[in-house]
């Protein structure tokens, strides 16, 4: 008897520290490796931040810890080359493996900070910004952080997030505050989903009605596009980014260690672009950019022209997206358009091909090899698998996983972004459109996707090793404001964020929520207009 209370006592003392330990480390993700200590480093105006390693990139990612203390602190560290007392010194360390571990070990005294790479040290610093008093960047007098030793790294080196910024216009200041945020969480891309049926959003300066006219378009469907009768709004919606602009955003994101990666839907998804260049459809017709959501049948014809079109777009976007990869799409491509055309079918001939599906396939190898030839190298969804993959494409796993486990037992890179667990346009509470905004139809609460394991059971370990990491997308058809972005993406990106970095024995729905609820205060400090539907009351 006497154990037994004994046992329980002790185990409602672990649970009790269990919660002490989330409301004073509250990260996300959840680092490999915790231990707790006693007392607090107060960083306050004498903190000197101590970097021997003058390489451009390290002295990037402590640009980037001076002017989070600045804002957070309102004063700036001052940056000395040999250690003193009461520091934070960042470490080049060959005991960290990783590109992107770190680890952390903070007491009283100092802050040490080692890293492999300046991605590590910026991660680093992630968990440092986490850790920063409760009132967040609010301009404390001391910034006291939790005594505690750190070892970090990545289960995945892709921990992806697209925006569609296609299907509404989000100005750039929105953009930037949304890259921050990523970043915050230790995700290291942001893909950006630049054109679509009803909007062309990036300038190309040898097609001004890209501009023009694919950047706009007259109104928009009113309610989810099954409701009938069918009402529109009348007003005109549309913008897009100058190049000047994406380089901007480019270069905020740099400064965050994240690699943008543009996406140019083709030969789908092209209303927009067909309205401001109808010949490079296969109908002698006009089209206008679209007010409606939905697959489009209107679709690029495989014409010489429409190579050269497309390779003059590519050559502009490239030089403003200096990453490896260049997204094109490839998804939801209607046959109908080429199969009524003699010029397709003639070219399915000439090319000895079996079908429409053998042609949308050369018609992305086109692609790919183009941009190959320019040192680059393709993302497409997963319909780029059907009719033969081109030889470098990496593919990005919508329609459930079985196209990513196809991609990885061939050999080819795949980042996992099953809709039924990474799609954050679907509601998110039971009782759907009662308690929300208009949203797509499916349903997808913050604990599923806190359950997804983007490596398949399917897969042997050697074609695991093609599993590149998880992505979360934002489709954007019911998504017209900033504010109504930040409700459908925050906290179940907290939750993909965890799916991407931590362990699978690490991962715990509770614990994830126990943090979530001290760490959302962060978000609070922000105005970002986050959901609460599935955090603890
Ligand atoms: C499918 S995912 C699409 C998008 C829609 C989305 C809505 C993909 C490659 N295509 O065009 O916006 O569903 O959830």
């Amino acid at each position: 008897m006497r154990v037994c209370v004994l046992l329980l006592i002790m185990f409602l003392a672990a649970q009790l520290s269990f919660a002490e330990e989330n409301t004073r480390y509250p990260i996300i993700p959840k680092p490999v490796k915790l231990i707790p200590k006693e007392g607090y480093f107060n960083i306050s105006w004498q903190t000197k931040i101590v970097v021997k390693d003058t390489d451009g990139q390290i002295q990037k990612a402590v640009a980037f810890f001076r002017e989070t203390i600045k804002t957070a602190g309102g004063f700036e560290l001052k940056q000395v080359a040999s250690a003193k007392k009461g520091s934070i010194i960042f470490q080049q360390d060959q005991s960290v493996e990783n590109e992107e571990g770190y680890k952390l070990e903070i007491d009283k005294k100092n802050i040490l900070l080692k890293y492999k790479t300046a991605k590590g040290a910026f991660l680093a610093i992630q968990t440092i910004r986490q850790f920063l008093p409760l009132q967040h960047e609010t301009h404390a007098k001391t910034l006291q952080i939790p005594a505690v030793i750190i070892e970090d790294y990545p289960r995945f080196s892709y921990r992806g997030t697209m925006l569609d910024v296609a299907r509404y216009y989000f100005p750039v200041e929105f953009v930037k505050k949304y890259i921050d945020l990523l970043a915050f969480y230790k995700i290291n891309t942001f893909h950006i989903h630049l054109n679509d049926d009803q909007g062309w959003r990036i300038e190309i300066k040898k097609y001004p009605k890209l501009q023009e006219i694919a950047a706009w378009r007259k109104e928009t469907v009113v309610g989810h596009r099954t409701d009938k009768p069918k009402v529109y709004d009348g007003k005109k919606h549309g913008g897009f980014y100058t190049q000047q602009e994406l380089k901007d955003i480019v270069a905020y994101a740099d400064a965050r260690f994240i690699t943008v990666i543009p996406e140019i839907d083709i030969p789908g998804h092209s209303q927009a672009l067909l309205a401001a260049y109808p010949h490079l459809g296969c109908r002698d017709t006009t089209y206008e950019v679209s007010t409606d959501w939905g697959v489009h049948k209107e679709i690029l014809c495989p014409k010489e022209e429409t190579f050269q079109f497309l390779e003059d777009v590519f050559n502009e976007v490239i030089t403003i997206f200096p990453g490896k990869y260049i997204h094109i799409g490839g998804d939801e491509v209607p046959k109908d358009r080429w199969k009524e055309s003699d010029f397709c079918q003639q070219l399915i001939k000439k090319l000895n091909l079996k079908d429409e599906h053998e042609l949308q396939s050369y018609f992305i190898q086109r692609v790919d090899k183009f941009l190959n030839s320019k040192g680059k190298a393709i993302i497409g969804w997963d319909e780029i698998l059907e009719g033969g993959l081109a030889p470098n494409a990496t593919v990005m796993s919508w329609r459930g996983e079985k196209g990513g486990i196809a991609a990885a037992k061939l050999g080819h890179n795949v980042i996992m972004s099953p809709n039924a667990f990474m799609y954050l346009d679907f509601y998110q509470t039971e009782g759907r459109r009662k308690a929300e905004p208009l949203a797509n139809a499916n349903y997808l609460p913050l604990e599923k996707v806190y359950s997804y394991n983007p490596v398949s059971k399917s897969l042997s370990k050697d074609e695991a090793k093609y599993i590149l990491g998880p992505q979360a997308n934002v489709w954007t058809e019911y998504i017209p404001t900033p504010a109504q972005a930040e409700l459908m993406t925050f906290p179940r990106l907290c939750a993909m964020a965890e799916v991407g970095w931590t362990a699978l024995e690490r991962k715990d729905y509770n614990d994830f929520l126990n943090r979530l609820n001290t760490n959302v205060k962060y978000l609070e400090s922000k105005k970002v207009n986050f959901a609460r539907y599935n955090l603890r009351k």
